[in-house]
């Protein structure tokens, strides 16, 4: 296979990554960027075909929340030596005083192929709206229309610095809607008041319904268990009955609230249906900080969330930034450390991590068309793997990657030769 351009395609024996090992592999056939059928022996002319033999086609990788305008700046102007969101704020305070078009572009663009070359289809990115030029939103802004046709991007309004910790923020947040973010943000945790906090949650909910715009909320991102905004994004989406276009990311001080008080706050939010997204690569390292020991792992309690039935992602959040200088984009890294870190050892639990990087991200970013179902448009990844399970604990190369149809990537696994 290597004409990148073929206009129908035929991906022999495949085992689908929802199906059971004892159901029959599966060819698939895409015509005119989408999926034309699915059936265990399709008979049909075609211009280019590919064997499968037998290994994992999945929907691709969605990543539901990283930074593009901070990917690949760690180090940028200095180390985060305490390893805390705070001092990464600090660092890149500094850093975006002097960002440009071109060095966002160039870092997110890099940033996508690395995801994209692993599978990855779907990106939600923040970009920083707290800084006078918006630089870092009309890159992003510019990076979406200039990679659309092989990557999905939303861009997330998110103002870093809090809304009203800066006579101007709340405009530059609004204008960056007026000039086309897809998403709402906010970090109420870091506004400088607990009343500041809950009144830029007010806001971003006004401004989701004025611009009819969706939410993602950067929500309760710290160890303290008194940070409680996840319960004010709760009313507001109980009020307005849109919980399904709302996100909270992080809510990490869930993993310190008492028992009694989060058994209370779950029952709200099983009146709405808001999405979860969790960020355990980094959530890891940046929580527990202030912590001696026992040391907290300031992670959300993504499992109760789950089994609760709650849509709940993951993403990378960073990849080499102020606040996380490791990262490879791969999604299945992501997955991986949520198994550990969120102990979701059981099979169906190590299943539902391999969902929270692709179904489940979808949901959240309201993507339509995603999913291998004859109809959908023909977005899918070839994986050396045997099942979900094998993907997350192995972590092996994603050896095609097809996108609207079109052979984007291809990857050969490394061979080892035994003397
Ligand atoms: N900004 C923030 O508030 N929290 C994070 N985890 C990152 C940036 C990466
Ligand atoms: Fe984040």
């Amino acid at each position: 296979m290597s004409d990148a351009s073929s206009d129908s395609l035929l991906l022999r024996q495949c085992r689908l990554a929802h199906q059971s090992a004892d159901d029959p592999l599966v060819d698939i056939a895409i015509e005119a960027g989408r999926i034309a059928a699915i059936a265990p022996h399709l008979d049909r002319p075609t211009e280019h075909t590919l064997a499968v033999n037998g290994q994992l086609v999945s929907p691709p990788f969605v990543e539901s929340h990283i930074h593009l305008d901070s990917v690949l700046t760690a180090g940028q102007p200095r180390w985060n030596q305490s390893g805390t969101l705070f001092e990464g704020i600090d660092i890149w305070r500094d850093r975006k005083q002097n960002l440009s078009l071109e060095d966002v572009k160039t870092r997110a663009i890099t940033a996508l192929k690395l995801q994209a070359q692993q599978g990855v289809l779907f990106v939600r990115s923040h970009a920083d709206v707290s800084e006078a030029s918006l630089t870092a939103l009309k890159a992003l802004l510019e990076v979406r229309e200039a990679v659309k046709d092989w990557i999905t991007l939303q861009v997330v309004a998110f103002p870093q610095d809090g809304i009203y910790s800066h006579p101007d923020n709340e405009a530059r947040l609004e204008e960056a809607l007026k000039l086309g973010a897809d998403v709402v943000g906010g970090i109420p945790h870091y506004e400088l008041t607990r009343e500041d906090g809950v009144r830029s949650v007010h806001r971003i909910f006004d401004l989701a319904e004025r611009y009819d715009r969706l939410i993602d909320i950067h929500c309760d991102e710290i160890d303290d268990d008194q940070s409680r905004f996840l319960e004010v994004v709760a009313a507001c989406a109980i009020r307005c009955s849109c919980g399904s276009r709302v996100t909270a990311s992080h809510t990490t001080a869930m993993g310190s609230y008492n028992n009694a008080y989060a058994f209370k706050l779950m029952g709200f939010l099983q009146r709405t249906s808001i999405n979860f997204i969790a960020n355990p690569l980094i959530n890891i390292t940046l929580q527990g900080r202030t912590d001696t020991y026992p040391k907290r792992r300031g992670v959300t309690r993504v499992k109760e969330l789950w089994q609760s039935g709650f849509n709940v992602s993951l993403g990378h959040d960073c990849i080499q930034d102020p606040w996380y200088s490791l990262g490879t984009g791969n999604m299945l890294d992501v997955a991986s450390m949520a198994v550990h870190v969120c102990q979701m050892t059981g099979l169906e639990e190590i299943n539902a991590c391999y969902d929270m990087v692709t179904h489940h991200g979808a949901r959240t970013l309201h993507l339509k068309d995603y999913g291998l179902e004859v109809g959908n448009a023909a977005n899918l990844i070839v994986l050396d793997a045997a099942d979900r399970y094998d993907a997350i604990r192995r972590r092996p190369v994603v050896k095609a990657v097809i996108s609207q149809g079109r052979l984007l990537v291809e990857t050969e696994p490394a061979q080892t030769q035994w003397h």
